[in-house]
């Protein structure tokens, strides 16, 4: 069946030299645009609109400079495309941007998007993440908690550097799609300061209408509150005024989604409890560390959502602080699989997506691709009659979507990788005589569980 969509064919932005890559972002999907030099970017492609909002947005990488830009930084600039088609031309700050858009007839086959790598094999992680390509987090926090440094080190991506120009409510609305991960769209509420009620209310908002979207790849997967633990000797506070009403405000509209408090920079709890002058030098700290936890952080929360049980966990973003991100990253996966799981055994689309785009816990990503994954495999008949070429393209697909490895020059999926790989296996494994490529797998070869 075909209709008609528009499409964006052709997208150019004029700027400085000093600009590094631009990316475009079109719905779900994310292109670099080629640099043509003295800052120009260009692409031509066939990316359909995303009908919702019909919003492109442009990251734009800046290299750091020596005197007045010490780090680099990455703007985001938002443009709502004109309806009908032809070219627009946006002018942003001394940024130049010229689109343009083409009506095309498209395909309403929801299979057709599926390619086959090869002889109609598909990799079996292409459905799951067709059904959910993004796993999508609100992180919720007062400004200065701490959420942009927590992302980084969770997803592997450097958010705390991004200067980002939309209005507050497209900022929480739209999400932001890094270029370092594109496997997660963060809705992050940046900005929230304490007593600002109508910050606290586009968030709920936004809550609400995420919880009536029908896809799932629109809905919220989960959602992380940021307090940083507050050292009371130094008069701070865990919960301002307006963060408290807001907890329990939102506790109803959040339930059912996946939440879990986090309490951020820890690590300067456990300095506090080490220089604690009246401290006996033999006590353990991280025991003390916990009771004051557990005193002035769990316990206040606690009460405030009326003695509901709350999952919380300690981190710290600092880089020689691994646990904490460890267990957030894993209990965020259990409760997304607990959440979005409808038939037992079976691989859901939305913890596949959490664990893909986590970069901390090895284990979650061995737990979605070997436990789930590889046993639903090994038990299909998916692999019988393929070449063993077709094969190995196929676990090779999957692979890398599990693992989500940072690969800007997208080495991992080229031919040349592909080649390399097989090769490989050639020498080592393929009996005399014979091709890897033209080894044909009949059923008994398949994996066993
Ligand atoms: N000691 C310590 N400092 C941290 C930690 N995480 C973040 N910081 C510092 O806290 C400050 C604010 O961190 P951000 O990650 O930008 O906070 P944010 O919540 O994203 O702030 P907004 O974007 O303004 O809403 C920065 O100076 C960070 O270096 C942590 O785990 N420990
Ligand atoms: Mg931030």
């Amino acid at each position: 069946m075909t209709s008609s969509a528009r499409q964006l064919s052709y997208i150019e932005l004029r700027g400085e030299k000093d600009i590094e890559c631009v990316n475009v972002v079109v719905g779900d999907v994310r292109r670099s645009l080629s640099p043509q030099g003295g800052g120009t970017f260009l692409g031509r492609f066939d990316e359909r609109l995303s009908s919702a909002t019909d919003q492109v947005s442009l990251e734009v990488r800046r290299r750091k400079t020596r005197f007045f830009r010490p780090t680099e930084t990455v703007k985001v600039y938002s443009i709502e495309v004109q309806s009908g088609s032809g070219r627009q031309v946006v002018k942003k700050g001394r940024v130049d941007i010229t689109l343009e858009v083409s009506s095309q007839p498209v395909s309403t086959d929801p299979g057709s998007s599926l390619t086959a790598i090869s002889g109609g094999l598909k990799p079996t992680t292409e459905e799951l993440i067709a059904q959910c390509p993004r796993f999508r987090i609100l992180v919720v926090g007062k400004t200065g908690a701490g959420k942009s440094s927590l992302i980084d080190r969770v997803f592997g991506t450097n958010t705390t550097g991004v200067v980002d120009d939309r209005p507050g409510k497209a900022k929480i609305e739209d999400g932001l799609i890094s270029p370092q991960n594109d496997r997660f769209i963060l809705h992050d509420s940046q900005g929230f300061e304490p007593g600002e009620g109508c910050n606290y209310d586009t968030v709920t908002s936004f809550i609400e209408a995420r919880k009536k979207e029908p896809l799932i790849k629109d809905q919220l997967h989960a959602v992380w509150f940021c307090f940083p633990v507050p050292i009371i000797q130094y008069g701070e506070r865990l919960l301002e005024d307006g963060a408290e009403t807001f907890l329990k405000q939102s506790n109803e509209a959040l339930r059912n989604i996946p939440t879990v408090v986090v309490f951020t920079k820890y690590d300067r709890l456990i300095t506090h409890v080490q220089v604690a002058p009246d401290r006996d030098p033999e006590a353990d700290v991280e025991a003390e560390a916990k009771q004051y936890l557990q005193t002035h952080c769990v316990e206040p929360i606690r009460r405030c959502l009326k003695d509901k049980a709350i999952l919380h966990v300690a981190v710290s973003s600092r880089p020689d602080r691994q646990r904490g991100l460890d267990e957030l990253t894993k209990l965020t996966y259990e409760r997304v699989t607990e959440s979005f799981t409808s038939k037992p055994n079976s691989v859901s689309p939305v913890p596949f997506a959490a664990a893909g785009a986590q970069r901390v816990e090895p284990g979650v990503k061995i737990k979605s691709s070997i436990k789930e994954y590889w046993r639903a495999l090994a038990s299909s008949t998916n692999f019988w009659g393929f070449t063993m070429l077709d094969c190995l393209g196929v676990i090779h697909a999957d692979i890398i979507s599990v693992w989500n490895f940072y690969d800007p020059s997208v080495y991992l999926s080229s031919e040349e990788f592909r080649n390399l790989m097989v090769n490989m296996v050639a020498k080592v494994d393929a009996p005399t005589g014979s091709s890897p490529a033209s080894t044909n797998l009949t059923r008994s070869d398949t994996f066993s569980g």
